[in-house]
């Protein structure tokens, strides 16, 4: 061939195959998160594709700086995990005008223009929900007044809207009354900070609703520490399933948990794979996950992932 023009001009086009992806993360708030941040990572990492990988510190504005960043580099796809659920339009509509496809994985945005992402790879919180919300109809079928304390997720965050939604959906009961609700953040030491307060200002707790495993673990060590037996005294009822999360319910101190799985990497590269070859990709993908008692969590230990 003699004074070839064309020849691969280096960028990341369509169809080539060094696809690169623009990753934005929302931290590393919790077990979950950082299960959900090694998953993707290694599944890029085996599939050969470039992951530009940017981790928010829970900060909204750090996330749309992100994906502004990914768009100016001219990445292939843009993959985020939003922290809350508002607050998107304007920098998904520049990544729609700039030709980007953007696919949410694990959390959702209240954006009434779904042609601003391509698909949404994630659980379906308000099924957590009503799923903890179901065990705490039958763990206290034969209790007369039950007082419950919730600690919600990151405040605005789409898991914290619908795992409050799915649980309010089932515990319907009069007898059962939320006597308490605040936000720990997803965090372990939010989780703490806000039940010691909680036992501070309420007597007589029954149960708590912990959005994550995160916080259950936290509010743990607040119920110890006030001399209490967590599991027995008050029980126990998060979301995730962790492996911290599961040596408690294990060992007793959590009652039951309904997971939540981090491991989206495999299926957000088939996404992504999808996209570039130019592919119908499904708008929503759920992800499996199911609900662990005590008894349950003794099996399923040892064979956990993360
Ligand atoms: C749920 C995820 C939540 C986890 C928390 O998909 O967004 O965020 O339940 C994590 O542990 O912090």
């Amino acid at each position: 061939l003699t004074g070839c023009a064309g020849g691969d001009s280096g960028s990341s086009g369509e169809g080539d195959d060094n696809i690169v992806v623009g990753f934005s993360q929302v931290g590393a708030e919790s077990g979950w998160r950082t299960a959900n941040t090694t998953d993707i990572k290694s599944a890029f990492e085996d599939a050969g594709i470039e992951l530009k990988f940017s981790d928010a510190q829970q900060k909204q504005e750090n996330q749309i700086k992100a994906i502004r960043s990914f768009i100016q580099q001219q990445v292939d796809v843009i993959a985020f995990s939003p922290v809350v659920e508002s607050g998107w339009d304007t920098v998904l509509k520049e990544a729609k005008d700039a030709g980007i496809p953007v696919v949410l994985t694990d959390r959702a945005v209240d954006s009434e223009d779904e042609s601003l992402y391509v698909s949404f790879l994630g659980s379906d919180f308000i099924l957590e929900g009503e799923r903890a919300g179901d065990w705490v109809n039958t763990e206290f079928a034969d209790t007369d007044q039950v007082n419950i304390v919730e600690l919600q997720g990151t405040t605005g965050a789409a898991p914290a809207n619908d795992r409050a939604e799915g649980f309010r959906n089932v515990v319907t009961d009069p007898k059962f009354e939320i006597i308490a609700t605040q936000t720990g953040d997803f965090t372990r030491a939010g989780g703490k900070q806000v039940m010691e307060a909680f036992l501070k200002s309420n007597p007589d707790i029954d149960l708590v609703y912990a959005h994550n495993d995160d916080m259950g673990l936290g509010a743990i060590e607040a119920i110890e520490a006030a001399g209490l037996v967590p599991g027995q005294d008050i029980k126990i009822v998060t979301v995730d399933a962790v492996k911290d999360g599961m040596q408690a319910l294990a060992d007793g101190k959590i009652n039951f948990i309904v997971e939540c799985s981090p491991l989206l990497g495999a299926q957000l590269v088939e996404i992504v794979e999808k996209v570039v070859a130019g592919e119908d990709v499904e708008s929503r993908i759920v992800t499996e996950e199911t609900t662990f008692t005590q008894e349950q969590a003794i099996e399923a230990l040892p064979d956990r992932q993360y």
